[in-house]
């Protein structure tokens, strides 16, 4: 992590560096054996920031913003004030109306450096057992199974909640009494 062209009391300057397999030349003062100046924030030299294969600085978290300006002080840990760039909740599950019986699937995506592990939640707090992958599915169901779903990703870097999907489950009218056969006897005149 550079500290070009940083206000002098940047978090960036002089701090850490970052696991990457490769780096790219960000930007360089305009020589490697310059001096830097007395209480110039431009310190000299080169400075690198992790980048893919194709030379695209690397974004861990797959949200478009590169790990370098979200790992602000570039020490590959996430901070305080700091976004997690090593993980994001791209899509969130979305809410659905169903009739009793269907077979019904949420979906989240999530990016971030693997490995990636997923639990999914009923109404907050309770855990569907064997829901731990990016889909739920929920098989023929019922008026029980109606209320909100939500999923906690997590990796080496933190966990994320994502935002509650609900679910409601449309049931058929039910009698609840049969109307019951009458008998009058009509008076002749
Ligand atoms: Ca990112
Ligand atoms: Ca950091």
């Amino acid at each position: 992590m550079g500290n070009s062209y940083q206000p002098v009391d940047s978090a960036l300057i002089n701090k850490g560096n970052t696991n990457a397999n490769r780096l790219g030349l960000y930007h360089f003062t305009t020589q490697t054996n310059q001096v830097k100046e007395t209480n110039s924030p431009v310190d000299i030299g080169y400075h690198y920031v992790a980048v893919d294969a194709n030379g695209i600085p690397i974004d861990s978290n797959g949200d478009g913003i590169p790990d370098y300006f979200q790992d602000a002080n570039g020490n590959g840990l996430v901070d305080a004030g700091e976004t997690n760039w090593g993980l994001a909740i791209l899509t969130q599950p979305v809410s659905q109306v169903v009739p009793q019986g269907t077979n019904v699937t949420f979906t989240v995506t999530a990016g971030g450096i693997a490995p990636l592990s997923y639990q999914w939640y009923f109404n907050g707090t309770n855990a569907v057992g064997g829901a731990i992958g990016a889909t739920l599915t929920l098989t023929n169901v019922q008026s029980g199974q109606a209320g909100t779903y939500s999923v906690v990703v997590t990796n080496l870097m933190g966990s994320l909640t994502s935002s509650n999907a609900a679910l409601t489950v449309l049931v058929p009218p039910v009698i609840m009494t049969n109307p019951v056969s009458q008998t009058m006897n009509s008076k002749v005149a």
